[in-house]
């Protein structure tokens, strides 16, 4: 699929945001999808939310308030197609990832509503998916304006340091490691020490954009009684992103059986066949859907 562009994003030299984001592993973009786009987005948001297919989980089921995480998977899905036809986002990705040629992987629908939600534990992307690389993009939208004290943080320039264990997501400590017999190191307390972390987030309007890295350490600032935060993220990767084995779930805490076979149901779909170092664009489960810009080139 090399879906058409529409004229106004075209107009747009996405350049300047490109070099940022190679060097800080996230970037905001001010109205990066107009009124019309932002509603063909919304309209996937409000699909996925009537029917949030097999794994939507609820992340603290004791929360009071919903927070709900959903996955769709497949660029062939009806509600994914008119996105990649009709709006900028897969031009944006490519953009920022100097003209590769692109891969669409998946949507995350988060929800946040009804009361103290609580935040969305710092992590990173590339904790949970088989596979590393530089050319990967999450572009998380909110639905309506979100204040700095509810949006996504993300922690500048951590997409070129190390690859943590990932997050157990045990209230009691966010920290607590989900793999063992690993030598990832155990996730930073970055909320305990905010100070001593380089961490970027914003008030955000209808139409903006924040993009990151899958390796950048990212967390989502909580909601509070009579808010609602809608959002949908969405990751493409480029040719350097590659299938990787990951550590083994623990057996020694009593969150980790529900979580392994959470995890291995809703993140391990589209892998199979592919050997240690192969691109993940091989896979035919993942679609391309842009070819090189012009002026890109392979690395040898
Ligand atoms: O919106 C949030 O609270 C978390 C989002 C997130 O972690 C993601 O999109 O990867």
């Amino acid at each position: 699929m090399n879906a058409p562009t529409t004229a106004r994003n075209l107009q747009i030299d996405y350049s300047a945001y490109a070099d940022t984001y190679r060097r800080d592993g996230v970037v905001i973009i001010q109205g990066a999808l107009d009124e019309a786009q932002m509603k063909r987005v919304e309209g996937a948001f409000e699909a996925r939310l009537a029917n949030p297919g097999p794994h939507a989980e609820r992340i603290f089921p004791d929360d009071r308030a919903v927070t709900l995480q959903t996955v769709g998977i497949s660029a062939d899905d009806p509600i994914i197609v008119p996105l990649l036809h009709h709006t900028a986002l897969a031009d944006i990705a490519q953009s920022l990832l100097g003209g590769v040629p692109l891969w669409y992987m998946q949507d995350q629908l988060w929800m946040k509503e009804g009361g103290n939600a609580r935040r969305t534990c710092w992590h990173q992307d590339s904790s949970y998916f088989p596979a590393n690389g530089l050319d990967s993009v999450v572009m998380w939208f909110c639905m309506d304006p979100v204040a700095k004290v509810n949006c996504l943080e993300v922690v500048r320039g951590s997409h070129k340091g190390p690859t943590y264990n990932g997050s157990l997501l045990d209230p009691a400590d966010p920290t607590e490691p989900l793999y063992e017999g690993t030598d990832y190191p155990r996730l930073p307390d970055i909320e305990g020490n905010r100070s001593r972390w380089d961490i970027v987030s914003a008030d955000m309007e209808r139409g903006d954009v924040l993009v990151f890295n899958m390796n950048s350490l990212h967390g989502g600032a909580p909601t509070f009684p009579g808010q609602r935060r809608r959002t949908l993220s969405f990751r493409f990767f480029g040719p350097d992103y590659h299938f990787a084995t990951r550590p083994r779930i623990r057996t020694d805490h009593p969150m980790a059986a529900a979580r392994a076979n959470q995890d291995s149901e809703r993140l391990s779909v589209g892998y199979a066949g592919l050997s240690v170092g192969d691109p993940i664009g091989k896979s035919a489960f993942f679609k391309k859907v842009r070819d090189a810009g012009p002026g890109w080139k392979a690395a040898v």
